[in-house]
């Protein structure tokens, strides 16, 4: 490997690694996969752009019933499926509107069906009116979906035509709709979609029809049903409409009520009618969100000049926020499924195996899931390329391993995630290493910007959360070495599982160095400010300035650049920001409960001048220097003070931990697990009732909610906290 052909065909190597998957049997076998969870409510990104809206109940398998507030009317969403043949069944999907003060007004809904692959669609129409609509493709076999003709129509059309994918179909629509005059109503008009459209290629041969479009303009209040039914499906009873589908989708929500009381037990904990029906749509909007994607993401590695696509392949998972981030974000992923699996360990499973089976050959998963043009539609171009050096916290690591705690994984599975997670343990261990033996390091800080006060930390999933203001190699993250050695710990019990010995041996001593306090203590016990935290060069003499670009120019335009104020400049020592990071040794848990910095770390997230508030606990010190501080001229303060869930979570899970097992410090944090657990728990609560949301974080003094909303990721696991089923 030596001399100047050496060395390419060596990057050539290295380069293809990037976009080559680990040669190692998927987890989910697609061929196999279970037909139950075929048909769902799988599109994240489409929330109907009102105002308030959210699944009140859905079970991630079978049925969901969704409410849409709008200024002047309410919808509602309900579906129901039933199995039966080989394409995953029938289901039916019933939307109906009520009138909110506004008796005079009208709701025009268009329902279309489409379909991205091989599929012909012919509707049967009657009278002018559709009443079937007849189709057939390789994955669903052929099927029939059933209109019901509402009452209360004030006026119909169709449109049957081609589109080349899905996210045309609303420029199709659009370019197809014309309003016309409602006869005998005066000057009332409606809209109407121009039937049968023939569209051709290039060389005029005509294309197929695949979109089909019903729309009814009708009159508050009213109900519409759209019955599928698949071909395969031969012993099916009566047609899912009308009171057959309403009976059944009864049946669906009452089973919902009683499977959620059994596995939360909210009810006989004493919460009220409304604080369950809070928690219910927490749930539901969490699995109600889950989608399926397929695609690939655009990748990058410092072997390329340009992104490069990934492969192909599917995902199958939750999303922080349906309107905001309708998509797969690698570390919120962990925190969803710590609920979900609480919920249905199956969806858990799938969701799991689907991002285990993103894994490239060297052992890295992409941090945010962009995948195909779509959702590449929503996001700006900067943030969609994702860097092989990158990581993101291992989450996933923390539903496998309560699931595994609770023994509800079964070998085969274990089996199969095991080489997977070896990788990626490896990829951590390996390219997230510090200079010092048993030291990690976020990569992908940015050591040239002049615009950061504090360069951001987003691969640690704390975006602009303090660390050292000079990025450089000599850095030490306490947060990430916890994590590597609860992820040791938890490899080294699935070894044991799964009956690898050498494996377990090797996890077993890897989990004892990593979790040993007094190593722990050596790199990251700041004697001076007394907690844990990170270290690297330097300084908190810092400030951001307007400087002008050139003076000479008229009107002399400024822009916003950190300066260091001392003359000294930065230097390697401890960081000393008090606030989620230092919690982390006592977040997972590594910390020994005798250890006395366990009383240290209690007093000083008690202090409201430090971490507590009456809403939960905030990310930064009220005392530290960047407390609600601005990042740059316009990067608003995120991680600098404001409340987030899945680190409350985290925290409560923790002092349950510390509650329970012997220790001098045992009541302490007793009291402290019951205290905060109340104020999250009241604070999420009034603030839904409020606002109609969940959202993605909240204030440290108002308690109000901030950000994006409706934002049902993490911020759902005040389920767990309510359940304590922690
Ligand atoms: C930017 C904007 C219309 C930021 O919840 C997802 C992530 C978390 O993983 C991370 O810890 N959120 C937190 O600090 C939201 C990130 C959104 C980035 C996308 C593009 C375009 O959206």
């Amino acid at each position: 490997l030596c001399g100047f052909g050496g060395y390419k065909f060596w990057s050539y190597k290295l380069s293809s690694r990037l976009y080559t998957p680990l040669n190692v049997p998927l987890v989910i076998n697609r061929t196999e996969s279970d037909m139950s969870r075929f048909w769902g409510s799988y599109r994240s990104n489409l929330y109907f752009g009102m105002r308030l809206y959210g699944w009140l109940k859905h079970d991630g398998s079978n049925f969901g019933s969704q409410e849409i507030v709008d200024h002047d009317f309410v919808l509602n969403t309900d579906f129901v499926k039933r199995l039966g043949g080989e394409h995953g069944g029938d289901w039916t999907a019933r939307i109906s509107g009520k009138e909110m003060g506004n008796p005079t007004q009208v709701v025009s809904l268009l329902f279309y069906a489409t379909h991205e692959g091989q599929a012909q669609l012919q509707p049967v129409v009657n009278k002018k009116m559709p009443t079937e609509l007849h189709g057939h493709s390789p994955e669903l076999g052929s099927f029939t979906m059933y209109f019901a003709s509402p009452p209360k129509i004030m006026y119909s059309s169709f449109l049957v035509t081609h589109t080349p994918n899905i996210h045309s179909v609303k420029d199709i629509v659009m370019r197809n709709i014309r309003m016309v005059k409602l006869k005998g109503q005066g000057k009332k008009q409606a809209l109407s979609l121009a039937g049968h459209v023939t569209s051709r290629d290039q060389d005029g041969r005509e294309l197929p029809p695949n979109l089909f479009v019903q729309h009814w303009t009708l009159q508050l209040p009213f109900v519409v049903e759209v019955a599928f039914e698949s071909g395969s499906f031969l012993s099916r009873g009566e047609r899912l409409l009308g009171p057959a589908f309403e009976s059944l989708r009864e049946f669906y929500s009452q089973q919902f009520d009683r499977k959620f009381e059994e596995k939360f037990s909210l009810t006989s904990k004493g919460f009220s009618e409304k604080q369950v029906q809070f928690a219910q749509a927490a749930l539901s909007n969490l699995v109600g969100g889950i989608g399926y994607f397929y695609g690939s993401s655009k990748v990058i590695s410092r072997f390329f000049k340009k992104p490069v696509d990934y492969w192909d392949s599917p995902l199958y998972t939750a999303v922080p926020s349906r309107p905001f981030f309708p998509r797969g974000f690698l570390w919120d992923e962990g925190f969803h499924q710590l609920l979900i699996s609480q919920w249905d360990e199956s969806i858990s499973k799938d969701i799991i195996g689907h991002w285990l089976d993103l894994i490239n050959i060297e052992g890295w998963i992409p941090r945010e899931q962009i995948l195909g043009d779509e959702a590449r539609t929503k996001v700006p171009s900067d943030f969609v390329v994702q860097h092989n050096e990158n990581a993101n916290p291992p989450t996933l690591i923390l539903p496998i391993k309560s699931m595994v705690d609770k023994g509800v994984l079964d070998e085969g599975y274990l089996r199969k995630i095991f080489p997977r997670l070896k990788a990626w343990f490896n990829w951590f261990n390996t390219t997230q290493l510090g200079n010092l033996p048993s030291t990690y390091r976020w990569h992908g800080r940015d050591a040239n910007t002049e615009k950061e006060l504090n360069p951001k930390t987003l691969t640690s999933g704390l975006d602009d959360y303090p660390r050292a203001s000079h990025p450089s190699d000599d850095e030490r993250h306490v947060d990430l070495r916890c994590w590597m050695a609860f992820a040791a710990g938890l490899m080294a019990n699935i070894a044991d599982a799964v009956g690898e010995k050498s494996d377990a041996f090797l996890y077993r001593s890897t989990s004892d160095y990593l979790s040993d306090n007094k190593l722990l203590d050596k790199y990251h016990w700041s004697p001076k400010a007394e907690f844990y935290s990170d270290y690297g060069n330097h300084t908190k003499l810092v400030k951001l300035v307007q400087r002008s670009v050139q003076p000479s120019q008229p009107g002399n335009p400024k822009k916003t650049v950190r300066i260091v104020t001392s003359k000294q400049g930065p230097s390697l020592k401890f960081v000393n920001a008090f606030g989620y990071v230092s919690l982390f040794p006592f977040l997972l848990q590594i910390l020994d409960p005798a250890s006395p910095k366990l009383e240290k770390i209690l007093k000083d997230l008690k202090d409201p001048e430090r971490l507590w508030s009456e809403y939960g606990l905030r990310s930064l010190s009220k005392s530290d220097f960047l407390y609600q501080k601005y990042n740059t001229e316009h990067d608003a303060p995120y991680w600098r003070g404001a409340i987030w869930i899945n680190i409350n979570y985290l925290a409560v899970r923790a002092l349950d931990y510390y509650a329970s097992n012997t220790g001098p410090y045992q009541s302490m944090a007793k009291d402290i697990y019951t205290d905060l657990r109340r104020n999250l728990i009241s604070n999420i609560f009034r603030e839904y009732q409020r606002s109609g949301f969940i959202w993605e974080q909240y204030d440290d003094i108002a308690g109000n909610g901030k950000g994006s909303h409706p934002f049902t990721g993490w911020s759902s696991l005040v389920v767990v906290m309510m359940s304590e089923h922690i």
